[in-house]
């Protein structure tokens, strides 16, 4: 049997943020094709490995995109680059730029592949709870678990941006140019996971509004002071980042007729930031966490939901988070944390750029 002319992987943009090193390390593991692995940032040594495909770029520029199917072989997509909810603050139009503009560049790309593959091609999306936006905190919390389709009014540019490219992944699955012969058939198989914010032991993200939580924790662990720019009150869904990684891949493998939306909510816990910080000094009894409220970033978490309710998940593809709080905390967050600090000495946390 003749070797492919161009070698099949699974692309992972934004490759070396906070969901990038797990989702690698998983699908190294269990994937079933080697990776292709953009950032735009030189890739750590941790990517050195047999079946990685390293490569420094930037999403939006379409002559490399141009040049990697001359040699890569396109079969799925977890398109993880992003310009997260505080760093898009403060640059909305780059954000657009790098939200929606790279988003569709990379729709088109998985419609191109599709085609010469004559195969559906899945294209793995995190969305965010930053699609939401609940008027006022009373709002926020009588609403409690939201549904995917409540309050989706969004008040950031990252989270319009998630909120659009969420409707443009479901045009390009099931209406993609609807008014000829090849319409609904774009071959892109978009689906997409609206997270909660995400702690891992590894990354610390940088340019996020739910950010307090991985960074009070990982300063705790240094021993370094950490004044919180959410108040005490301030309440969010969270996930540890394996729950994470498994939720992304439960549903890529997932049958396509057991999905019958585009868009989930996975929810695992939720907490008020003083709980967290609780359970952060009881491990951590030295730290040295304040809250000094800033009033943008705060009114932000304000608008996004307490909880969500992710029926949908667990009924449709079977979601169910394996890790709680306690869980999160006590075998995963808080050894890992340590180890990782006591080993290295990092004089501060490995601050990833604001992907995903
Ligand atoms: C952010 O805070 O911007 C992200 C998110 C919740 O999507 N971590």
């Amino acid at each position: 049997m003749a070797l492919p002319l161009r070698k099949p992987v699974t692309l992972i943009t934004g490759a070396g943020g906070e969901i990038g090193h797990g989702l690698v390390e998983h699908l190294l593991e269990h994937g079933d094709h080697e990776l292709l692995c953009l950032d735009l940032r030189p890739l750590g040594p941790e990517f050195e490995k047999d079946g990685v495909h390293g490569v420094v770029g930037n999403i939006l520029d379409k002559e490399l995109w141009a040049r990697l199917v001359t040699e890569y072989e396109i079969r799925a997509i977890y398109h993880l680059a992003a310009l997260l909810s505080t760093r898009a603050e403060y640059s909305p139009e780059q954000g657009h730029r790098v939200n929606v503009d790279g988003t569709l560049i990379l729709l088109e790309l998985a419609v191109t592949e599709a085609r010469y593959q004559a195969r559906s091609i899945p294209f793995l999306f995190p969305s965010s709870i930053a699609a939401y936006g609940l008027p006022d905190r009373s709002t926020k919390e009588q609403a409690g678990r939201v549904r995917e389709i409540d309050y989706n009014f969004p008040t950031t540019m990252y989270g319009c941006n998630k909120l659009y490219c969420e409707h443009l992944g479901r045009y390009y699955s099931e209406h993609f140019q609807q008014l000829t012969a090849e319409r609904g058939k774009s071959g892109v198989d978009f689906r997409s996971l609206r997270f909660p914010g995400l702690i891992s032991a590894k990354t610390v993200p940088t340019g996020g509004t739910s950010d307090y939580a991985p960074e009070m924790l990982h300063h705790a662990a240094q021993g370094t002071p950490y004044p919180c720019f959410v108040d005490e009150g301030a309440r969010l869904p969270f996930m540890a980042m394996p729950d994470a990684i498994r939720s992304l891949t439960m549903l890529a493998s997932a049958p396509v007729e057991a999905l019958r939306q585009r868009v989930y909510n996975v929810g695992s816990f939720s907490f008020r930031a003083d709980d967290f910080r609780t359970r952060v000094l009881a491990a951590f009894p030295d730290a040295q966490i304040t809250f000094e409220p800033d009033t943008a970033r705060n009114g932000i978490v304000a608008t996004w939901p307490a909880d969500v309710d992710d029926t949908p998940a667990r009924e449709q593809w079977g979601w169910k988070p394996e890790y709680d709080l306690d869980r999160a905390l006590d075998e995963y967050l808080i050894p890992e944390v340590r180890a990782r600090y006591e080993d290295t000495g990092d004089d501060h946390p490995r601050r990833r750029k604001d992907d995903r």
